[in-house]
């Protein structure tokens, strides 16, 4: 890639992102992960979400569904299913967005998390809310002064509607957009596409070394977000945690390539298990 200012991610950024397991550790250290989402029709969206915070280390992953829930995820009966509106998000790393759909709950949904959620990933569409509701915006962007963490990671059209631009437009400076980003929502941004870009208000912008066109398959995204809750959870920074998972969400996709995994036929669930591997062998 061409960067022409800001810095590449690479591996020696993470040498002391990812501190040893203590012996002594149990699940209670490791954070609560609450994924929100999963309307009617896009149930599997949360579900990548989930499955990728708890193969990522989180403690424990909670899924709020707006709408009806699911009795359990029978692959991963590990992750706790409720309703959205059962879930404190005040005791959970919020991963809000992935399948939530426009309706009146999943609004509700987002307004709460932006209360109360001491760190939120903001994905899919509850950034499409958040495009078209400025007292969701509002929230968002007082988050910061109050001292908690957020992280949005649109692709290109859900910037491009943050921004009220088109996608070309967006795509036209990736650099000034996630800037700006940044900027208006006053959190760290994950722009992604070819060459994601990481963006806060406070700290350098960063281009993403990893990860390849096998990626531009459904749910890839959905799984990012979960990557994100967990490294949050585990007591990162929203920069450190923004930086890392992309880096690691691109590593695993380069890795299964190489293994023949793609670039054709990828898939998002065979993704988890290999960033899992990129985290564990960093
Ligand atoms: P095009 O086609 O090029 O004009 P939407 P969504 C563009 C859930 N999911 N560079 C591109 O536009 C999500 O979580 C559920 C340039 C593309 O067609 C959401 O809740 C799944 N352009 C909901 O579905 C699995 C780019 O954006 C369009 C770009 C809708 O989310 C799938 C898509 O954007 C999905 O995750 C790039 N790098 N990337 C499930 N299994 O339940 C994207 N675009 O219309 O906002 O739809 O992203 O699919
Ligand atoms: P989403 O569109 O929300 O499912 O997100 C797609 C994910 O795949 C994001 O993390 C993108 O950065 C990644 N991705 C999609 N296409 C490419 C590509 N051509 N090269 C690298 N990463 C990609
Ligand atoms: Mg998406």
């Amino acid at each position: 890639f061409p960067v022409p200012h800001g810095h590449l991610i690479d591996r020696s950024m993470f040498a002391e992102m990812f501190p040893a397991r203590a012996h002594d550790s149990n699940k209670g250290s490791f954070g609560n992960v609450a994924v929100i989402g999963g309307a009617a029709g896009m149930t599997g969206a949360p579900l990548l979400s989930a499955r990728a915070a708890i193969h990522c280390g989180a403690g424990r992953v909670y899924l709020g569904f707006v709408g009806a829930s699911i009795g359990v995820d029978s692959l991963h009966p590990e992750l706790m299913c409720r309703q959205a509106t059962e879930l404190d998000v005040r005791q959970h790393v919020v991963v809000i967005g992935p399948g939530l759909g426009d309706g009146a709950e999943a609004e509700a949904a987002l307004s709460r998390a932006l209360t109360d959620a001491p760190s939120i990933v903001i994905d899919a569409d509850a950034l499409n809310l958040i495009a078209i509701r400025p007292v969701l915006q509002k929230l968002l962007t007082e988050r910061r002064q109050n001292g908690v963490a957020s992280i949005i990671t649109p692709h290109p059209l859900e910037a491009a509607r943050l921004l009220a631009l088109s996608t070309k437009q967006v795509q036209a400076d990736r650099w000034r957009s996630a800037e700006r980003l940044a900027q208006i929502f006053n959190a760290t941004v994950i722009l992604k596409g070819s060459g994601s870009i990481v963006a806060a208000p406070d700290a350098p912008i960063y281009i993403n070394s990893t990860g390849n066109p096998a990626l531009a398959t459904a749910g890839t995204g959905d799984v990012l977000a979960g990557i994100c809750g967990a490294l949050l959870a585990q007591g990162m920074t929203e920069n450190h945690a923004a930086t890392a998972a992309v880096w690691l969400h691109g590593l695993a996709a380069d890795n299964l390539v190489e293994q023949g995994v793609g670039p054709v036929g990828l898939t998002a669930s065979e993704l988890i298990p290999a960033v899992r591997r990129s985290l564990n062998q960093l």
